[in-house]
């Protein structure tokens, strides 16, 4: 995240870490990517994150992936289900998206705690310039490798007209996905969060409204963060987890 600051405990108990080591293998899991706990068994992140050849866990409930920490909940992926029609080309990521069903114990995956909650998905569309937050361990404006702490940030909703803009994004912009952040640059998402959240709040309710997907770069004039539009998947996201509670 850049502009960011360090997020407060409990802020975003619906921010996962999705971590990965090579299938087979015995290292350690790094941090790859952001994900999102949106039922206690499931997660949804960027279909970029995925990657076949690794085997996959999630941590939730975590601020500083340096070290263990007493509300930490890691739990293995049971199954990956990755959009039939995500694809990326030189120009853009379409249809970014991701469903993590998560491996139950004696019954239950995630367990809810004031570290630990779920996100709802959104049921009313969000206007141009509403703010946002967003949240992940990616590259900062002092470290491109990421930080350890969790990191947080508003951005701005931009209209799919300014973001279709040849200044900005141009034609490759679709309804998969949409802008947000400054056009005058500074605060971004950035490598390393893909597949966290953009949560918008409407009296006291937060909402799922966006998955990090990509950008030109990060904080950059006239090139803001693009996420993966969440309402634009409601249908595909209730067909393959039976609904959402
Ligand atoms: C990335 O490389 C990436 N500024 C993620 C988000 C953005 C750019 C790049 C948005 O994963």
């Amino acid at each position: 995240i850049y502009g960011g600051m360090k997020a407060i405990p409990g802020a975003n108990p619906w921010q996962a870490s999705l971590q990965v080591r090579p299938k087979g293998s015995s290292q350690e899991f790094r941090h790859t990517c952001g994900a999102v706990l949106i039922e206690s068994c499931w997660v949804l992140t960027a279909a970029h994150c995925i990657n076949k050849n690794h085997e996959m866990q999630v941590v939730l409930g975590g601020l500083d992936l340096g070290k263990k920490e007493e509300f930490e909940q890691t739990i293995g992926v049971e199954t990956v289900i990755v959009h039939e029609k995500y694809r990326e080309t030189p120009e853009a990521v379409y249809n970014d998206i991701a469903l993590l069903k998560l491996k139950s114990t004696n019954g239950k995956c995630a367990v809810e705690s004031q570290y630990v909650k779920t996100l709802c998905l959104p049921n009313v569309s969000f206007p141009d310039g509403s703010e946002c937050t967003i949240a992940g361990w990616g590259a900062t404006e002092d470290s491109k490798h990421g930080s350890s702490q969790l990191m947080d940030a508003e951005v701005l909703l931009i209209s799919q007209e300014k973001c279709s803009d040849p200044s900005v994004y141009g034609s490759t912009i679709d309804g998969s996905m949409f802008c947000a952040g400054y056009l005058q640059g500074g605060t971004d998402s950035c490598q390393g969060d893909s597949g966290g959240p953009l949560s918008c709040e409407k009296n006291g309710v937060h909402f799922l409204y966006g998955l990090v997907s990509w950008g030109d770069s990060c904080g950059k004039e006239n090139k803001p963060g693009v996420y993966t539009n969440v309402i634009h998947f409601l249908d595909w996201i209730n067909s393959k987890t039976g609904g959402i509670s």
